[in-house]
C-alpha cells in the first residue's frame, strides 16, 4: 500500500481528463461483465460529472444523508454506471469495487437503473425517462420552502439532474419545466446530455425541438456548452449558481466518447463495447490499467474530493446545534406527526357519529384536512387545478408563489403528473408529507410517478376524488371504472374508500401514519350518509374491512362494499331482512391491502362463510379473491354515461333491489 503523504503527492499530478477516464473505464468494463447495461452515456458525461462532483457539489458520502446536502439526480437512469462509478471513486463504504463487478446482479447495490435504497446517495429511483427531472423540481421546491421555515443557516442546497434526450422528449418534462420556470426554482441545474442520439438513432428522426428555446419561454436561464469542455462546464454551472431562475446547462456531448470506432454511434447506448473495442478505447484513452483497477494516484484524487463535502457537513452540524431551529427541523427533517395530530381526529370522529354528519367523502376529507392542518405544519397541500372540486385547501394555508415558499398549499397547474412527481420529490426531499388531488379517472395521467412513489416507498398522499359514475354528469370521459383495480394491482400503495365522514378521518390517519407507503384516497362528490352506530376510540379502518353491520340473527349473506356503495349495501341488507326474512351482514372494505395484511382468522370472521356479494360502482376485477366461487358482483361492467348520479345508479342496476336480488338468488 502505499502511504497517504505519498498518494497526495502524487494524486496532486493528476488531470481531471484522468479522473474522468476513471468514469469511463469503470462503466465500459461494468457494462461488458454484467453484458448487459448502458455505456454510452456515462462515457459522455463523464467529463461533466467530473467537473460536477470534483468542484461543486456538496455531499458526504461517509453521511449520505446530511440534510443540507446538495441532490444529485440522474434522470438519464440507464446511464446508472455514471453513478455507481461515482460512489466507488468518492468512497461511498457501501460501494467496493466488487459491487461494480456485481453490477446489475441479483442483490448487487447496483441494480439496472439507480434505485432509492439500493445504494446510499441515491436520491431517487430513475429509469423510466422524465421521472428525474420532475421528481427533482419537488426536491428543489421542498429545499426553498424548508429554507423559508428554517432560514438560510439550515438549508441552502443546489439539486443537480442529469438529464438526456429521452427525459427531455417526454410529457411529463413540460409539465416540470414550466412548473419550475413559473416557481423559479433557482436553485434547480439541469446539465443536458445533448449528445443527439437515443436508441433509435439521431434524435432527427423524431424531433426537431429548439430545446434551448423551450427552456427559455418556460422562463429558465439557459446556456450552452462543449460538454468536453471541463472549463466551459465549471464556469457554466458557476453562472448557473448566481441565476435567479432555474438553469439548464445544454452540454453538446459525443456518445461513447472515448470508443474510437463506435463513440458518436446508437450502438454505444444500451449495449457492451465488446472486448476489441474496450481495447481500442483504453490505448485511444491512454488507459493502461486492467479492468476495474484505478490507479491509487486518481482513485486518492477522488477520495480527496470528497473532503470538500464532508468539511460543509461539519460546517453545517455546527450552525445546527447553535441554531433555535434545531429541535423544529430535526423533527421536521425526521417526519415526526406529533399525537395532537391524531387526538384532532379522534376527537372530529366523535364529534360527528354524535351529528351523524351526511356530506360527500371529499367534504370529510376538507373537514378532517382542516383539523390535521391546524394541528401541523409539516403537511403540504395542492392540486392539479381542482382545488375547489377536490377541496385539498384549508383555512389558513397560504400559497406558494414564485420567489415565496412560506407558504404550504400549491397550485399545481394543469399537470397530474408533474403534481405526482413533484410529490414524490418533496417526500424524499424530507421536511414535508405531501398531499395533493385531481379527480380519480386522471390518475392515468399520474400513473409514472405514483407507481415510483409505491416503489421508493414514499408517503404521498393522493386525494382523488370524483370517484365512480356517482360524479354524474360529467359522463364517461370523467368516470373511473377500471382505476381501483390498477391501483389495487399497484404493490406497496394503500387504496382507501371510506364509506362516510367516519371511516375519512381514519383513513387519513391512517395514510399519515404510513410512513413507508403512498396512499390513495377515493372519494366521492356526492354526499354520503354517517354510517357508524357508535363511536368507538380504535380505528376500525385500521383492519382494511370490518363488520359495519352485524344480522339480527344468523347471517345467510354477506354484502361487501366499499365507498359509496355501502350506503347501498346496508340498505340493501336492511330490505333483505324486512322483506324476506333474510339476515345480511354488511362489511365495509374501505382498504384491501390492510384487509390483506389481517392474520387468516380475522379475515374469516370478517368475510364469513355465508355467500358472498360485493357492491362497488367499478370493474370487477380484483373483488373474486374476497367473493370466492359462490358469490355475486353488482358493479359495473363497462364505461359510465353522462346523467343524474341517482339516474347512473338505477340504469347501471347498483341499487339496493338489485343487490337484495343477487342475494336471494344466491341464497335460494
Ligand atoms: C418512459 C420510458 N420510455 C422508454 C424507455 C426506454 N429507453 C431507455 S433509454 C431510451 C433512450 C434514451 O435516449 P437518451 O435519453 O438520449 O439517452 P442516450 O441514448 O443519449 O444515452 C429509451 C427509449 C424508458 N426507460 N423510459
Ligand atoms: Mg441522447
Amino acid at each position: 500500500m502505499t502511504s497517504q503523504v505519498a498518494l497526495k503527492s502524487v494524486a496532486a499530478g493528476v488531470s481531471d481528463r484522468d479522473m474522468a477516464n476513471a468514469i469511463r473505464a469503470l462503466a465500459m468494463d461494468s457494462v461488458q461483465k454484467a453484458n448487459s447495461g448502458h455505456p454510452g452515456m456515462p462515457m459522455g458525461m463523464a467529463d461533466v460529472a467530473t467537473v460536477l462532483f470534483s468542484r461543486f457539489i456538496n455531499i458526504d458520502p461517509s453521511m449520505p444523508d446530511w440534510p443540507d446536502r446538495d441532490r444529485f439526480v440522474l434522470s438519464a437512469g440507464h446511464g446508472s454506471m455514471l453513478q455507481y462509478a461515482l460512489h466507488y471513486l468518492l468512497g461511498y463504504e457501501d460501494m467496493p469495487i466488487e459491487e461494480l463487478r456485481r453490477f446489475r446482479q441479483l442483490g448487487s447495490r447496483t441494480a439496472g437503473h439507480p434505485e432509492y435504497g439500493h445504494a446510499l446517495g441515491v436520491e431517487t429511483t430513475t429509469g423510466p425517462l422524465g421521472q428525474g427531472i420532475s421528481t427533482a423540481v419537488g426536491m428543489a421546491l421542498a429545499e426553498r420552502m424548508l429554507a423559508a421555515r428554517h432560514g438560510a443557516d439550515l438549508v441552502d442546497h443546489y439539486t443537480y439532474v442529469i438529464a438526456g434526450d429521452g427525459c427531455l422528449q417526454e410529457g411529463i418534462s413540460h409539465e416540470a419545466i414550466d412548473l419550475a420556470g413559473h416557481l423559479k426554482l433557482s436553485r434547480l441545474i439541469v446539465f443536458w446530455d445533448d449528445n443527439a442520439i437515443s436508441i433509435d438513432g439521431p434524435t432527427s428522426l423524431s424531433t426537431s425541438m429548439d430545446q434551448p428555446a423551450r427552456f427559455k419561454a418556460a422562463g429558465w436561464y439557459v446556456q450552452s456548452v462543449d460538454g468536453h469542455d471541463m472549463e466551459a462546464v465549471a464556469a457554466a454551472i458557476e453562472a448557473a449558481q448566481l441565476s435567479d431562475r432555474p438553469s439548464l446547462i445544454a452540454c453538446r456531448t459525443v456518445i461513447g466518447k472515448g470508443a474510437p470506432n463506435l463513440g458518436g454511434s446508437e450502438k454505444t447506448h444500451g449495449a457492451p463495447l465488446g472486448d476489441a473495442e474496450i481495447a481500442a478505447t483504453r490505448e485511444n484513452i491512454g488507459w493502461a490499467y486492467a479492468p476495474f483497477e484505478v490507479p491509487d494516484d486518481i482513485l486518492f484524487a477522488w477520495r480527496e474530493v470528497a473532503g470538500r463535502g464532508q468539511a460543509a457537513r461539519r460546517a453545517w452540524e455546527q450552525r445546527l446545534a447553535a441554531s433555535p431551529q434545531r429541535e423544529a427541523f430535526d423533527s421536521a427533517i425526521a417526519g415526526n406527526l406529533s399525537d395532537a395530530v391524531f387526538e384532532v381526529l379522534g376527537a372530529f370522529r366523535n364529534e360527528h357519529v354524535e351529528k351523524a354528519t351526511k356530506v360527500a367523502t371529499r367534504k370529510a376529507s376538507e373537514m378532517a384536512l382542516a383539523a390535521i392542518n391546524g394541528a401541523t405544519d409539516l403537511t403540504v397541500g395542492g392540486s392539479a387545478d381542482l382545488t375547489h372540486s377536490n377541496l385539498t385547501i384549508t383555512k389558513g394555508m397560504d400559497r406558494i408563489a414564485p420567489s415565496d415558499y412560506a407558504g404550504r398549499y400549491i397550485h399545481y397547474g394543469i399537470r397530474e403528473h408533474g403534481m405526482a412527481a413533484a410529490m414524490n420529490g418533496i417526500a424524499l426531499h424530507g421536511g414535508f408529507v405531501p398531499y395533493g388531488g385531481t379527480f380519480l379517472c386522471f390518475t392515468d395521467y399520474a400513473r409514472g410517478a405514483m407507481r415510483l412513489s409505491a416503489l421508493m416507498g414514499q408517503r404521498v398522499i393522493y386525494v382523488m376524488t370524483h370517484d365512480s359514475i356517482g360524479l354524474g354528469e360529467d359522463g364517461p370521459t370523467h368516470q373511473p371504472v377500471e382505476h381501483l383495480a390498477m391501483l389495487r394491482a399497484t404493490p406497496n400503495l394503500n387504496v382507501f374508500r371510506p364509506a362516510d365522514i367516519i371511516e375519512t378521518a381514519e383513513c387519513w390517519e391512517l395514510a399519515l401514519k404510513s410512513k413507508n407507503r403512498p396512499s390513495v384516497l377515493v372519494l366521492s362528490r356526492q354526499n354520503l350518509p354517517m354510517l357508524r352506530q357508535a363511536h368507538s376510540d380504535e380505528n376500525r379502518s385500521s383492519q382494511g374491512a370490518y363488520i359495519l353491520r352485524e344480522p339480527s340473527g344468523h347471517r345467510v349473506v354477506t354484502l361487501m362494499a366499499t365507498g359509496s356503495e355501502v350506503e347501498i349495501a346496508v340498505a340493501a341488507a336492511e330490505r333483505l331482512e324486512i322483506e324476506h326474512g333474510v339476515a345480511a351482514a354488511v362489511v365495509s372494505m374501505p382498504c384491501w391491502e390492510l384487509f390483506e395484511a389481517q392474520d387468516a382468522d380475522t379475515r374469516k370472521v370478517v368475510l364469513g362463510s355465508a355467500p358472498r356479494i360485493a357492491v362497488e360502482a367499478a370493474a370487477r376485477l380484483g373483488w373474486d379473491r374476497w367473493i370466492g366461487d359462490t358469490g355475486a358482483f353488482v358493479g359495473m361492467a363497462g364505461f359510465g354515461a353522462s346523467a343524474p348520479a341517482p339516474d347512473l345508479y338505477r340504469h347501471f342496476d347498483i341499487t339496493s333491489e338489485a343487490v337484495a336480488a343477487a342475494a336471494l338468488k344466491l341464497i335460494i
